[in-house]
């Protein structure tokens, strides 16, 4: 997979220059909602328990979205404004390293149920989380769903479109504890 997020995230590294963060507080207990929208992540939990389930919700009526999460090395202070416009060659260290945490794939409203492509839904290690969208702008919902629930692959699913949603500001951060 590292390869494939490599060429995806040179685009972000190269186009990001300013986005704003989605990020709330929830509360309460239970399942915390992140809702997806054109091109953001809304109502995304600056801290969540250990073991709280992650749940997305697509607020949009045409693109599909993802929340693909990775755990941020411990000792790593940067944020993830910072750590997306790093070089390609850094971001590898970061995204590139291993499988994310968890993966879930919401498609466009009314389009049907979300799908658990990595996970169970639950962040059960405490650390610092980026939260961060790959889909391509533009992007056929259906064709991605399918490859999405295809047989595993060594990545993201591959299907034409711009550049990744977190190019437009599709990206956060949350912290396990
Ligand atoms: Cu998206």
């Amino acid at each position: 997979m590292s390869n494939t997020h490599s060429r995806r995230w040179a685009h972000v590294g190269a186009l990001i220059a300013l986005a704003a963060l989605g990020a709330a507080c929830g509360g309460g207990d239970g399942a915390k909602t992140v809702t997806a929208a054109d091109y953001s992540f809304q109502n995304l939990p600056k801290e969540v328990d250990a073991g709280t389930e992650l749940k997305l919700t697509n607020a949009s009526t045409k693109e599909v979205h993802e929340m693909v999460v990775f755990r941020i090395p411990d000792g790593e202070r940067r944020s993830v404004q910072e750590l997306v416009n790093l070089p390609e060659s850094q971001q590898e260290a970061i995204f590139g390293a291993g499988p994310p945490a968890m993966v879930l794939v919401a498609p466009p409203k009314g389009g049907g149920d979300v799908i658990k492509a990595v996970g169970d839904g639950k962040l059960t290690e405490a650390g610092r989380y980026a939260v961060v969208c790959f889909i391509p702008v533009g992007a056929d919902p259906q064709a991605y769903l399918a490859a999405a629930q295809g047989p595993p692959t060594d990545g993201p699913p591959q299907v034409a479109g711009g550049p990744p949603h977190a190019v437009q500001g599709m990206y956060g951060q949350i912290t396990v504890k």
